[in-house]
């Protein structure tokens, strides 16, 4: 798999970035936009037969930005999950760490940070297990859309949570700010249907600020909670080529993605506790990109009242949700400032970033990709 000629040039300029003309070129260079982590440190106790592998060790920045107020379903900041098929019951576990999660003055020093993290928290039983790409990579597809190379993957598996995979770090640190100049610029935009032009109808005018998620491929329905028969276009081609990178990386061989929600997150904005069931195969994954600012993600069970593991989600690292987590409990309580992007350098000089860079740094943008018909 060959990334198209057109990545990363294809959107065209819209009003929102109108400034924006090249991405630049996609190759790492000494100066480029660094991701969060600047040194390595081994992890302990790889199972046997593993090789031991190096996790990033990631800068949390400790100042907090200032806050961007926006609109939401229920109240000031937080994304109901009212439009998901099931949602957490109050007194549950999973809505008790929620609770405690969204306070900004939250202890966080239990949420697992992958990329700082030294393995297992009891000697025991490891909580999380994290190996590289085994071996061979023959078969696999050819990486591309910014993904990193296999070699330089690491894949966090859970023994207690058979399915649940975090792939850290997994994008050139340079395609971030693609991505979500694509999120914003092009997922967003019409014939896509979002939350403030639900038509995805053209010349329809809203703030970008105002934007809270975009549907493609199949649009879900977040009234009837359904997904319509027949899609309305096809993915973009860099969401069914990464889903299908991922998949076999993992070891859950070939995935056709048909559908994405693409959730836009202001600093104070949360998503709160629900489970993904509208897809009518369930035997099919679930694929989590993240860009922008960093998040504390709960994961949970199939039941409310099942043990919640909150685990940081940072820009450019992929979750998957499969098997036995494919419908557990999840959750987005607070997105946390960590990092500042900067303009990609090498363009052209009239290549501007502004409007993009200042999004980065002051949202998160999540995309999920999915499949809603049997394979
Ligand atoms: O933003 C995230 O990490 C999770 C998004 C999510 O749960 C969803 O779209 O169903």
């Amino acid at each position: 798999m060959v990334a198209p000629a057109w990545w990363p040039y294809r959107t065209p300029p819209r009003d929102v970035l109108k400034n924006c003309n090249h991405f630049g070129n996609m190759k790492r260079n000494s100066n480029e936009e660094k991701s969060p982590s600047s040194k390595s440190i081994r992890l302990n106790s790889p199972s046997e037969g593993q090789q031991p592998c190096k996790i990033p060790m990631a800068e949390m920045a400790t100042t907090m930005a200032p806050e961007s107020p926006m609109p939401a379903p229920d109240n000031q900041n937080e994304q109901s999950a009212s439009g998901y098929e099931v949602q957490a019951p109050a007194g549950s576990a999973m809505r008790a760490a929620f609770n405690r999660f969204k306070q900004r003055k939250s202890d966080l020093s239990d949420v697992l940070d992958l990329r700082v993290s030294e393995g297992s928290r009891t000697d025991e039983s490891p909580i999380f297990e994290c190996r590289p790409l085994l071996g061979d990579f023959e078969g696999l597809p050819e990486v591309c859309h910014g993904l990193r190379p296999y070699n330089e993957w690491t894949i966090t598996t859970f023994p207690s949570r058979p399915g649940l995979f975090v792939i850290n770090d997994a994008f050139e640190p340079s395609s971030h700010l693609n991505w979500l100049r694509s999120a914003i610029g092009e997922y967003s935009q019409p014939p896509n249907p979002t939350n403030v032009n639900l038509t995805g109808e053209a010349g329809e005018k809203y703030a970008l600020e105002a934007v809270r998620w975009a549907t493609l491929g199949f649009d879900y329905n977040w009234t009837t909670k359904e997904y319509p028969d027949v899609p309305r276009a096809p993915l973009p081609v860099e969401f069914t080529d990464v889903a299908n990178c991922v998949t076999n990386a993992v070891g859950l061989g070939e995935f056709h993605a048909d559908t994405a929600i693409v959730n836009y997150y202001p600093l104070k904005a949360r998503l709160s506790p629900h489970v993904d069931r509208s897809e009518r195969d369930h035997s099919q994954p679930l694929i989590s990109l993240s860009f922008g600012q960093s998040a504390i993600y709960l994961t949970g069970g199939v039941s409310a009242d099942d043990e919640v593991l909150p685990i940081m989600l940072h820009s450019g690292d992929i979750l998957v949700m499969a098997g036995t987590q494919r419908l557990v409990f999840h959750a987005v309580p607070q997105v946390l400032k960590t990092r500042t992007f900067s303009p990609p350098v090498g363009l052209p000089s009239d290549a501007d970033f502004t409007s993009v860079v200042a999004y980065a740094n002051t949202h998160r943008i999540n995309i999920t990709l999915r499949r809603t018909l049997p394979s």
